[in-house]
């Protein structure tokens, strides 16, 4: 029924059901009905309703009296509702998620016979689910945390959950490590302060005391922990897995995803505010995405180290603090996912699926990363104690092939199997194991000697060299980023010991950086830090990955108007905008609609100046017009709002009298504006007095170095921020 069920999540079903991507929405059907209006209210044991507000009561000719417990129906709803909450999940709580299809596209049967991974014809169902670690399920998207990158492949071979984050390292070596770190970055115990932030006493005691987290906190402190989207973020399978080919030869992997958006972030001023102002800001964002269209899309990539090589590094390979450099291993690209379909309901599938990564196909292995270890067995337990230990039967979590054992029974068991035996061997010689011939997973005959000990291997204790790696490897403006982080961490922690002794500890990343950080937060100055050799590896730097192609498509552009605005360049922003597949938002100086500077054209706008925020959107255009703009040269909102998106660095495009609203409220000499009819770009302001037609035109090419007003709008936009502004220290008023 119109309304109910959204379109395009229809839309985007039916296409896939012919297909194997289809598979998963197939048998997912089992299990999902529309609510339309010809249902009729029952109980949950089917009998029908005459009514959803009246408990039975004892009622008397002058009063309705007390109700009967008596009621089964008004129990059955109170009760049902008493009992909606499970636990949430011990980390990354808060998350979405959608669905997908994998698609191979360059085959590695040289190092695995896994089809997912080998068969380029083949098309994989996924459902994926980012997460924030730290935060409750209710707290904000925009949390200074690691996000959660979790894929589960619904393969013909059984489910591949790879449970990655944005993040390629981890603080922790090995897994017995596990809940002192979570419980030194959840709020602290004793008054549940804060909440979703690592900006408090006892995560930077438990860093400072806890070497090996340095290098992830330095990553944590670096904009990939504030990313603007989850279609702009990098995913890191994090630990060591293994190949298997046909030979029987072992391969140690990591597996990463390259977004095609490119990887981008928020700005940190911006995302304090959309904590408060927009708390759903990345959920809703993908599912707008999805919703029309502009589907999300990652390269799938794999670094590769054979099994001779594995002791031939200056790092254990086997340890995920450290990340496998790409200089020494390279990233082959071999796959792509797309992301095509929001979910039907929240609590089924993006609360109920559960990850395992002891979840593995054949062809895919473990090695003995300790952290690897630990998760396997972490993971399948605390979906028992958060979902049953039926999970696997919930219907995101069940696979697309057969499943048959003699597992039985336990809460909740759907499944009803027919047949006299639950137990292997039985006469009848039901459910034998498969053989490897049948697809039957074989462990890799891996040798294991050895005594027993609480031990790690020599090159785990190397925490600092990569701490120092990533530093090096950061451009200025991330430099610049990473100081103002730890600038206000550390302001939040007030006890001196825990800033003090931070301080110190930066110095064996870098002396500049602890120093700086040392003047603003407090403590004593280091005076010595430990020696870098300078060592880089580009790829850790996030600039490195702009983007497949300069696009605009997905991004939000406001456009704000007032009475007498220019329909001219209005109506050419707004065509333009749409047919490059970007998000044209009208914010008006109220929601009803407003006239254009010909008396005969109006608009309606979306949002009005309160009610929009320019932290929600990724660029501003305002088109002239005397009227509007002396409206909005008197309103201190519409001010603020230019100010504002231009200390958060982005694109601002003004074309006839709001040129000189821009050049007011920004108020710096230093951002030249056009005062012609030529476009101007000025530290990301494009500017044009005087409009020129051919200037703004529908088909924009986005191309570096282009002339026309639209072309350097749209260019300025794609390239995400104008960083050359804060490197001009220009946006300090926000
Ligand atoms: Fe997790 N982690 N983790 N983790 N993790 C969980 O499992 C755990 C680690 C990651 O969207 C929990 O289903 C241990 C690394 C993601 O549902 C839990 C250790 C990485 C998700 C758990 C780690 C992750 C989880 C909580 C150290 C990056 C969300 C709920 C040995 C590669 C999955 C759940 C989703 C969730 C344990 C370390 C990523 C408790 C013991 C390293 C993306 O099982």
């Amino acid at each position: 029924m119109a309304g109910l069920v959204p379109e395009s999540v229809q839309k985007v079903a039916h296409a896939a059901l012919g297909s194997r991507e289809g598979d998963k929405l197939k048998d997912l059907a089992h299990n999902t009905k529309d609510m339309t209006n010809k249902d009729r209210l029952t109980t949950d044991y089917g009998v029908k309703q005459s009514t959803a507000d009246d408990w039975l009561k004892a009622v008397s000719p002058e009063k309705a009296g007390p109700l009967l417990l008596e009621d089964p129906f008004a129990r059955e709803r109170i009760m049902r509702f008493d009992h909606e909450r499970i636990p949430e999940r011990v980390v990354h709580a808060r998350g979405s998620g959608a669905f997908g299809k994998f698609r191979v596209y360059d085959s590695i049967d040289d190092l695995t016979f896994a089809p997912v991974l080998t068969d380029t014809s083949r098309e994989t169902p996924v459902f994926v689910r980012f997460s924030t670690v730290l935060g409750s399920r209710g707290s904000m998207d925009t949390a200074r945390d690691v996000r959660g990158f979790a894929v589960k492949f619904y393969t013909e071979e059984g489910n591949w959950d790879l449970v990655g984050n944005n993040i390629p390292v981890f603080f922790i070596q090995d897994a017995i490590k596990f809940p002192d770190i979570i419980h030194a970055g959840k709020p602290e115990p004793h008054n549940e302060v804060p909440q979703a932030q690592t900006a408090h006493n006892n995560f930077w005691d438990f860093q400072f005391n806890h070497t090996e987290s340095t290098h992830m906190f330095m990553w944590g402190m670096s904009d990939r922990a504030i990313p603007r989207s989850f279609r702009m973020m990098q995913g890191f399978g994090v630990n060591t897995f293994t190949l298997i080919n046909s030979k029987g030869e072992r391969h140690f992997v990591k597996f990463t995803w390259t977004p095609e958006l490119g990887v981008h972030s928020l700005v940190w001023d911006e995302a304090l505010k959309l904590g408060g102002q927009d708390p759903d800001f990345h959920r809703k964002d993908l599912w707008e995405a999805i919703a029309n269209g502009a589907f999300p899309k990652w390269k799938f990539g794999i670094q590769v180290i054979p099994e001779a090589k594995e002791h031939k590094f200056d790092f254990d390979i086997l340890d995920a603090t450290k990340v496998w450099p790409e200089d020494l291993v390279p990233t082959r690209y071999i796959g792509e996912m797309e992301l095509n379909r929001n979910p039907d309901e929240f609590f089924t599938q993006v609360e109920q699926i559960a990850f395992c990564t002891s979840h593995i196909v054949p062809g895919i292995g473990f090695s003995d990363d300790p952290l690897l270890q630990g998760r396997n067995f972490s993971y399948f337990d605390t979906q028992i104690s958060r979902l049953g230990v039926n999970f696997e039967e919930l219907p995101i979590n069940r696979p697309t092939c057969p499943v048959m054992n003699f597992n039985r029974d336990g809460a909740l068991r759907h499944t009803i199997t027919r047949g006299t035996v639950n137990y292997w061997p039985n006469r009848y010689e039901a459910c034998p194991p498969a053989t490897e011939a049948e697809g039957a997973y074989v462990e890799y005959a891996q040798k294991v000697a050895g005594i027993k000990a609480r031990i790690r291997s020599d090159k785990f204790k190397d925490h600092f060299s990569q701490a120092q790696l990533f530093w090096n490897s950061m451009s200025p403006i991330e430099k610049h980023h990473i100081i103002n982080a730890f600038s206000f961490e550390l302001d939040h922690c007030e006890d001196p010991v825990v800033f003090g002794r931070m301080v110190q500890r930066l110095s064996d990343i870098d002396l500049t950086l602890a120093q700086t950080v040392c003047e603003r937060v407090g403590g004593d100055a280091p005076k010595e830090g430990r020696p870098n050799p300078g060592r880089r590896a580009p790829a850790l730097s996030q600039a490195e990955f702009p983007g497949a192609n300069p696009t605009i498509a997905s991004r939000r552009v406001a456009i704000l108007v007032a009475d007498g605005y220019d329909n001219v360049a209005y109506d050419a922003a707004y065509a333009a905008l749409s047919s490059a597949l970007a998000v044209p938002l009208v914010v008006g100086t109220r929601r009803n609609k407003i006239t254009a500077a010909n008396g005969s054209n109006s608009t309606q706008p979306h949002h009005h100046l309160e009610g929009l925020r320019s932290t929600m959107v990724d660029a501003l255009f305002i088109p002239g017009g005397a009227q509007a703009v002396e409206t909005l040269a008197k309103n201190g909102r519409a001010l603020h709002w230019i100010r504002e998106a231009f200390g958060h660095l982005k694109t601002i495009g003004a074309t006839g009298e709001a040129v000189e609203l821009v050049q007011k409220a920004i108020g710096l000499p230093s951002v030249t504006v056009s005062g012609s009819g030529e476009a101007q770009e000025s530290y990301g302001v494009v500017t044009m007095r005087e409009l020129k037609p051919e200037s703004l035109g529908e088909a924009v090419t986005i191309a570096k170095g282009a002339t026309g007003f639209m072309e350097k709008f749209f260019y300025g936009i794609s390239q995400h921020r104008c960083w050359e502004r804060e490197l001009a220290g220009l946006n300090a008023q926000v």
